[in-house]
């Protein structure tokens, strides 16, 4: 049976930089209602909004103080029930940001639990993880070796208890206790909550991480010992039954390092777990393992990109007929993707549409990140202070320590970090980019005067025009439903594909690198007529074999 989520088109929104409605130089909830019509008119229908929540910030929000309170930074409680209702009277669905590994050390749970002499302390303790200190020579170790996502130790000491607690992100995140069943209540609640307010569906946040390995054995990394492990799936069955099931909500997993043989469990149409899995199997194909200085996700190198062409193969491949898929390029947590897989200098424009073309003809449920639509690059951040995000430091003492220059450790922040996705909307060229009256809360990226929303309105060949083409052909054409067959998996340069839809076929051909190439049809091309390119149409035609620098071009064939 088909599901309203299999039709939507997604645009994620990241709240602090989207848009500021009151002029403090932070993005907001009334910022956005005023730019819903944006969304609309682009194509989407449904918005994915980060961390909406109550937060001391340290990690923007991902660090929830209080579920049920929105950030005075983001505005109230009475503003998130009127993007609600303004998203629903113009056809549109809100998707909010769920974090149910973690909560802020400042939660009161965390408060108490931390104290024992709270006077609830008893209740909350186990709420969370705590292990005794490790012992040698005399001298308190921390009981595992493990290492969080953001380079640093899993483990932090904490003196009134005299014990450590876990933490896989940083330590102003500690991890709920998934076996305990009062947390698995409580966040029950704080499901119920936000699906009375009328939420139409969840993002889980990190959701695969909610079960650890309670042995605790060393390992380094040792992701293994805290991601997809059996029991994890059993939380997310109960939450689903008693939950998600019964409302008719969407929920989108986010689920890094999952692997297409857990697609099913998690993402098939028979589960109760989610309705579409995000993973990244199609993200970091461009790095360098020799590079110890700045290494893993930091360590830029040469894009791989069978790689990427088989990850979509596979992922659709696990899921058709058995599940749902989502597709996108990148998110908060990734660099801009015209800057990574594309270049965001001499063939920004050409990238930028090669990228969108290659994209959002596949089946699935798409994910537009926001700013993507006007080709928002990395940031041009000269200074460590410019930067926000709280990984960032962390690992800039990594690559120091690891014995790399300063400059060489600015360079990988530019290239990789989360905060390239992270700067303000550029909404047009003017001084703050039309996303504040005032200085915002990191710096706006100086190219906004020439890449900004106004300009690209106003220029028919603009990447925001052929996004809203795409975007109403995927629509009208029911492409989320169609049929794909993949050429060329293994070709170094290439990324080509044939989609059935409803009533005509789409023909995608790219050349997903800078280096000219000659390419042969992959299949008869008569019926086909040239519909969307990234260079010019005469010489598109004129040399039908022929792909410039990450040319792009798709053809339409009615059937
Ligand atoms: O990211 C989660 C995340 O990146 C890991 O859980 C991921 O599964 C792992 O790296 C796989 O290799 C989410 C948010 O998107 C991010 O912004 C937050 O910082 C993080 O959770 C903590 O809440
Ligand atoms: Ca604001």
């Amino acid at each position: 049976m088909r599901k309203w989520w299999q039709d939507i088109i997604i645009y994620q929104v990241y709240l602090r930089s989207f848009q500021d409605g009151n002029g403090d130089g932070i993005g907001d909830l009334p910022g956005l209602i005023s730019r819903l019509d944006h969304i609309k008119t682009l194509g989407a229908d449904t918005v994915w909004v980060s961390p909406h929540y109550d937060s001391p910030m340290d990690d923007n929000g991902y660090d929830i103080r209080d579920f049920h309170k929105v950030s005075p930074d983001y505005g109230s409680l009475d503003d998130f029930r009127r993007l609600v209702a303004e998203a629903h009277k113009r056809g549109m669905k809100i998707i909010i940001d769920m974090v149910l590994n973690h909560t802020s050390d400042e939660h009161p749970w965390f408060q108490a639990a931390k104290d024992p002499t709270h006077p609830e302390h008893g209740h909350f303790r186990d709420f969370y993880i705590w292990q005794e200190p490790k012992w040698e020579k005399g001298e308190r170790k921390r009981p595992t070796n493990w290492t969080g996502f953001f380079g640093n130790p899993t483990w932090t000491y904490n003196e009134l208890m005299d014990e450590y607690y876990l933490h896989i992100f940083s330590k102003k995140m500690p991890d709920l206790n998934w076996r305990n069943k009062a947390v698995r209540k409580a966040m029950k609640k704080v499901l119920r909550f936000w699906i009375d307010i009328g939420v139409d569906g969840f993002r889980l946040d990190a959701a695969n991480h909610l079960e650890k390995n309670w042995d605790f054995p060393d390992a380094s990394p040792g992701y293994e010992h805290f991601s997809s492990l059996p029991k994890h799936h059993e939380y997310l069955q109960e939450l689903g039954e008693e939950i998600f099931e019964p409302h008719d909500l969407v929920i989108i997993g986010e689920s890094g390092g999952a692997s297409t043989k857990e697609a099913l469990q998690y993402a098939g149409f028979d589960s109760e777990e989610f309705d579409m899995l995000i993973h990244f199997g199609h993200c970091w194909a461009d790095t360098d393992s020799k590079n110890t200085l700045t290494p893993g996700k930091w360590a830029k190198g040469e894009i791989d990109v069978p790689k990427i062409k088989k990850s979509f193969a596979r992922w659709h491949e696990a899921l058709q007929g058995k599940g749902w898929n989502a597709i996108y390029w990148h998110n908060h947590d990734h660099p801009r993707i015209v800057s990574h897989y594309g270049d965001d200098a001499r063939y920004w424009k050409e990238s930028a549409k090669m990228l969108a073309l290659t994209l959002y003809l596949l089946p699935g449920t798409p994910i537009v990140y926001y700013g993507e639509e006007i080709g928002m690059t990395n940031v041009d951040y000269e200074r460590l202070e410019d930067f926000r995000d709280v990984e960032v430091f962390t690992e800039y003492e990594n690559f120091r320590a690891n014995g790399s220059s300063h400059e060489v450790a600015m360079q990988a922040l530019r290239d990789r970090s989360r905060d390239n996705a992270r700067s303000p909307m550029q909404w047009n060229g003017d001084k703050h980019a039309g996303f504040s009256q005032t200085t915002p809360w990191m710096p706006v990226n100086k190219n906004h005067v020439h890449i900004n929303v106004k300009d690209q309105l106003e220029k028919e060949e603009s990447l925001l025009k052929v996004y809203q083409r795409l975007l109403s052909e995927r629509r009208k054409e029911d492409v989320a439903h169609g049929d794909v067959t993949f050429f060329g998996l293994e070709h170094p340069e290439t990324f080509n594909y044939l989609l059935r839809a409803k009533t005509c076929d789409y023909l995608v051909l790219a050349n997903f690198k800078e280096t000219p190439l000659e390419m042969e049809f992959p299949i008869d091309p008569s019926g086909f007529r040239l519909f969307l390119y990234t260079s010019d149409r005469k010489r598109a035609e004129k040399k039908a074999t022929s792909f410039g620098p990450y040319e792009a071009r798709m053809y339409k064939r009615k059937r």
